[in-house]
C-alpha cells in the first residue's frame, strides 16, 4: 500500500523534487531544515516541517538519530534520502529498517557491496559485466603494483576502493613515477575516507561517461530506461548531462542495457540505480561504478521514457509493482539535456558565489523544464552545494534541443549572483560539443581558458 505519509532527508531542489512527486500521489510530506534553511521554499512546500539542526550539515542533514527522530515523532512511515548527504550512508538505511521505516533506495547491503569500488568490480567481473583489465582486489605494495603495471602495459591507473567519483585517483604514464603516485594514492585515500586501500586498472584514454539509469520493483521487474551521457564534466562535477548518448549504436544501447541489468540481478538490486561506464574510442564499454540512489540528471532519462522516477522509486519502495515494467524495453523518444546552473564564477576558475539572487526569470515554453528551489529573493547559503537550478530542454531530436537550450539559456536571468550560464551559453556555441564528440576531457581541450 503506498504511503500516507513520508520524509525527506534532505534540502533544495531535490527534496522539492521529491515533494512534488509525493504530492501527485496522494503522500504527505515531512521536511527537515536546518536554522540556515528555514525560509526556504522546500520548507514552506513541505505538509510539516522539523528543524534538525544549525546550518553546518554534519549537525542537521547528516545527524542519523535527529532525522529518524523527526520521521517517529510526525508518523511518516518512510525516508526519501535524495542524492548527497546519506543517501549513500548504509548506516541511515540501516538505521531506518532498524525504526520500522522504509528506506526509499536499496538496502543497507547493496549500498556496502557497491560502495566499495574494488569489491564492486569484483562482482561485476563474476557476473559477466564488462571491466576495465585490472588487479584482482586491493593491491598491497609497490612490487605488486609494478608486477601488474608491466602485465597489463602502462599508462594505469590507480583507484582508492573507498573513492568513487574521482576521489583518489592517479594516473601512472611511466615506470619511474609508479612508487611515487602508488604511495601518494594510499595516503590521499587513507586521509580522506580513513582506508587506504587501493587497485589498479589499465587507463582508458579518452574516454565517454555513460550510464544507464535502472528501476528493480519486488515482483521481479528490472528494467534500464536507456542512457546518459554525462562526459561534459569539470574536476568530476558533472556539467551537462544528455540523452540519449550521441556516442552510441542502437545495439551498444542494447548490449550496454543487459550488462547493466544483469549487475542489478547480481546483487539483488532494488529501487532506482545508475549504472556508470567508460565508453572507449573503439566503442567497448567497461563497468566502471554503481550509484545507489538517484541523481541530479535523472530528469534527462525522464524526459525521453516518460517514466517519473521519483514516483516509481515510491512505488517501489512501498511494496507496489513500478507502473512502467509494460514498457520495456524502452525505445528513447527525442532527446533531452541538462545544464546545470551553478552559483559559480567561471571567469574565476568556477569560485563558489553564494549571496543573494536579486532577479530570477527562468525560461519557459515547449521542451522547457526548470528544476529550482529558488525565486527572487533566495539566498544561497555558502554552508551547502552550489547547485540553484537545472534547465533542462527537450525534443525530437538533439538539434532542436541544442537550438531550444541556447533559446532558453538566453531567456535565462539570473541577477545578483555570478553563475555557470555563461559557460552554458559558450558550450553550445563549440563546434566538438555540438558534433557530440565530447568526451571526459572536453572542458581542458576545449574551454581551456577557464580551466
Ligand atoms: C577511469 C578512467 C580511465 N581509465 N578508469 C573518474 C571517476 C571514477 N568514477 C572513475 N573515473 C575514471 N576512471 C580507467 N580505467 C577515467 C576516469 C575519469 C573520468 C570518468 C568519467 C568522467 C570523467 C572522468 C574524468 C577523469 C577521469
Amino acid at each position: 500500500m503506498m504511503f500516507d505519509k513520508i520524509l525527506v532527508a534532505n534540502r533544495g531542489e531535490v527534496a522539492l523534487r521529491v515533494m512534488r512527486a509525493a504530492r501527485e500521489l496522494g503522500v504527505k510530506t515531512v521536511a527537515v531544515y536546518s536554522t540556515e534553511d528555514a525560509d526556504t521554499y522546500p520548507v514552506q512546500y513541505s505538509d510539516e516541517a522539523v528543524c534538525i539542526g544549525p546550518a553546518q550539515a554534519n549537525k542537521s542533514y547528516l545527524v542519523i538519530p535527529n532525522i529518524i527522530a523527526a520521521a517517529k515523532n510526525t508518523g511518516a512511515q518512510a525516508i526519501h534520502p535524495g542524492y548527497g548527504f546519506l543517501a549513500e550512508n548504509a548506516d541511515f538505511a540501516r538505521a531506518c529498517v532498524d525504526n520500522d521505516l522504509v528506506f526509499i533506495g536499496p538496502n543497507a547491503d547493496c549500498i556496502e557491496r557497491m560502495g566499495d569500488k574494488s569489491a564492486a568490480r569484483e562482482t561485476m567481473k563474476t557476473c559477466g559485466v564488462p571491466t576495465v583489465p585490472g588487479s584482482d582486489g586491493c593491491i598491497d605494495t609497490v612490487e605488486e603494483a609494478r608486477a601488474f603495471a608491466e602485465s597489463v602495459g602502462y599508462p594505469v591507473l590507480i583507484k582508492a576502493t573507498a573513492g568513487g567519483g574521482g576521489k583518489g585517483m592517479r594516473e601512472v604514464h611511466d615506470p619511474a613515477e609508479l612508487e611515487a603516485q602508488y604511495l601518494a594514492a594510499r595516503s590521499e585515500a587513507g586521509a580522506a575516507f580513513g582506508n587506504d586501500g587501493v587497485y589498479l586498472e589499465k587507463l582508458v584514454l579518452r574516454p565517454r561517461h555513460v550510464e544507464i539509469q535502472v528501476l528493480a520493483d519486488d515482483h521481479g521487474n528490472h528494467i534500464a530506461l536507456c542512457e546518459r551521457d554525462c562526459s561534459v564534466q569539470r574536476r568530476h562535477q558533472k556539467l551537462i548531462e544528455e540523452a540519449p548518448s550521441p556516442a552510441l549504436t542502437e545495439e551498444l544501447r542494447r548490449a550496454m542495457g543487459v550488462a547493466a541489468i544483469k549487475a542489478v540481478r547480481a546483487v539483488d538490486y532494488r529501487n532506482a540505480g545508475t549504472i556508470e561506464f567508460l565508453l572507449d574510442e573503439s566503442g567497448h564499454f567497461y563497468f566502471m561504478e554503481m550509484n545507489t540512489r538517484v541523481q541530479v540528471e535523472h530528469p534527462v532519462s525522464e524526459q525521453i521514457t516518460g517514466v517519473d522516477i521519483i514516483k516509481e522509486q515510491l512505488r517501489i519502495a512501498a511494496g507496489e509493482p513500478m507502473s512502467c515494467a509494460s514498457r520495456a524495453p524502452f525505445v528513447p523518444f527525442g532527446h533531452a539535456m541538462e545544464f546545470r546552473i551553478n552559483a559559480e564564477d567561471p571567469e574565476h576558475g568556477f569560485r563558489p558565489c553564494p549571496g543573494t539572487i536579486t532577479r530570477f526569470e527562468p525560461p519557459a515554453g515547449p521542451g522547457v523544464r526548470v528544476e529550482s528551489y529558488v525565486r527572487t529573493g533566495s539566498r544561497i547559503s555558502p554552508y551547502y552545494d552550489s547547485m540553484v537550478a537545472k534547465l533542462i530542454v527537450y525534443g525530437q531530436d538533439r538539434e532542436e534541443v541544442l537550438a531550444r537550450g541556447r533559446r532558453a539559456l538566453d531567456e535565462f536571468v539570473i541577477e545578483g549572483i555570478a553563475t555557470t550560464l555563461p559557460f552554458h551559453r559558450r558550450v553550445l556555441d563549440n563546434q566538438v560539443f555540438r558534433e557530440g564528440k565530447a568526451c571526459t576531457d572536453f572542458i581542458e581541450t576545449q574551454m581551456g581558458d577557464l580551466l
